[in-house]
């Protein structure tokens, strides 16, 4: 995929990763794209039959299972029950747009974290959303009435967030619940790279169903296993949302493949089962690695100190992410410059980029070294 060097700065971040995709070293996108594990090449080598079980179920039984396995593994008990509470999507991005459709009918205005991927603030203002910055240390820790004017009428996080890795811890959680009840807000949380962290394992839901708040969960299988992108974003709301989701669901789509529901339950299963804590040891081992690769360069370090997440940002001195983006590009190196995650202020960006942890450990290590290359000379 070619892309003018020129562009990189008015890009958005999917069409950079887009001209990285069959880069020899693709660190850009967060999809994905690490081998599969033994339990899951095991999975994989069962396809025919999982095909056939897909197509002999029901799909709302197929539905209940693949939702169970993957709730539970990531410790989400008290999630809502009703089918029509649950609904699964071709990807996170596509719920978020079902989201952001019914929204704009009830919001004029939304609260959204800051920095986060580009993709959010796109697909908000998209439908016609106003948007208003949330700073995310405001968020983990300031005082968020006065932070969040009358105007607006929805808060948007992402948790874990991205690139950052940041967690909203349980008592946030509960305490901006409790603000959104008061003055009837919607509270909308981002959870894709919930399964990378386990202090993002807590009950969301037991927080958000005990404030009686109007809530939408987007969940994302998308962002863990290596499954050639077979997986589903599930939008998840609470009985009282007030917001025409499923209607506008049924504009979209009438469901989402039974086989990937298969494919699904297995991973999740599987992730249950110990796949789990390998996938966290892979990524931990990929992080280690980058940072290693890099000590002693002091032109770069690693401002996500306490990151789990499967991306790691980078801050940069004497050089801009996007130059950084330019410079490994001619290299056929792939990242994300940081500029365009700070979507309300670009230039506070532009000491950062973005490498993707996903990947087998000789993609990341290749990486590394032409960083380092690259940033000591
Ligand atoms: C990340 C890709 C979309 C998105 C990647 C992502 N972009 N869906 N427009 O899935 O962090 O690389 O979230």
């Amino acid at each position: 995929m070619k892309l003018a060097a020129t562009t990189v700065r008015d890009a958005n971040l999917t069409q950079l990763e887009l001209a990285g995709l069959d880069a020899e070293v693709n660190v850009a996108d967060g999809h994905a794209r690490q081998e599969l594990s033994a339990g899951q090449q095991r999975i994989i080598d069962h396809l025919p039959e999982l095909f056939t079980r897909a197509a002999s179920r029901p799909v709302a039984e197929l539905q209940r299972a693949a939702h169970a396995a993957f709730f539970e593994v990531f410790g989400q008990h008290d999630r809502p029950r009703q089918p029509d509470q649950v609904l699964s999507c071709y990807s996170s991005s596509v719920a978020m747009e079902i989201l952001a459709r019914s929204l704009v009918r009830e919001v004029d205005t939304v609260a959204l974290l800051h920095p986060t991927f580009d993709n959010i603030p796109d697909i908000l203002t998209g439908v016609g959303l106003r948007l208003l910055p949330l700073e995310e240390d405001v968020l983990g820790g300031g005082d968020l009435d006065r932070a969040i004017p009358p105007t607006v009428g929805c808060v948007f996080a992402t948790t874990p967030n991205n690139p950052t890795g940041r967690v909203l811890p349980q008592r946030r959680l509960r305490e901006l619940a409790d603000l959104c009840l008061a003055r009837d807000l919607v509270l909308a949380l981002d959870t894709s790279f919930r399964g990378f962290d386990v202090r993002a394992h807590y009950d969301h839901y037991a927080v958000l169903e005990a404030s009686r708040c109007r809530y939408v969960v987007i969940e994302d299988t998308g962002k863990l296993w290596p499954t050639l992108d077979l997986k589903v974003g599930l939008l998840v709301s609470s009985g009282n949302v007030g917001l025409p989701l499923g209607l506008v669901y049924s504009d979209l789509l009438l469901g989402v493949s039974p086989l990937i529901l298969v494919m699904v339950e297995r991973f999740a299963l599987d992730a249950a089962n110990g796949g789990l804590d390998e996938l966290h040891d892979h990524i931990r081992r990929n992080r280690e690695l980058l940072r290693e690769t890099l000590t002693g360069v002091p032109a770069v370090t690693f401002p996500d100190a306490d990151s789990r997440v499967s991306v790691e940002r980078l801050e940069c001195q004497g050089w801009t992410g996007s130059e950084i983006w330019e410079v490994l590009r001619a290299r056929n190196v792939h990242v994300l410059p940081g500029r365009q995650f700070y979507w309300a202020d670009h230039a506070r960006g532009e000491r950062f980029f973005r490498v993707a942890l996903a990947r087998p450990h000789r993609t990341v290590a290749a990486a590394a070294r032409e960083l380092r290359q690259i940033l000591s000379s």
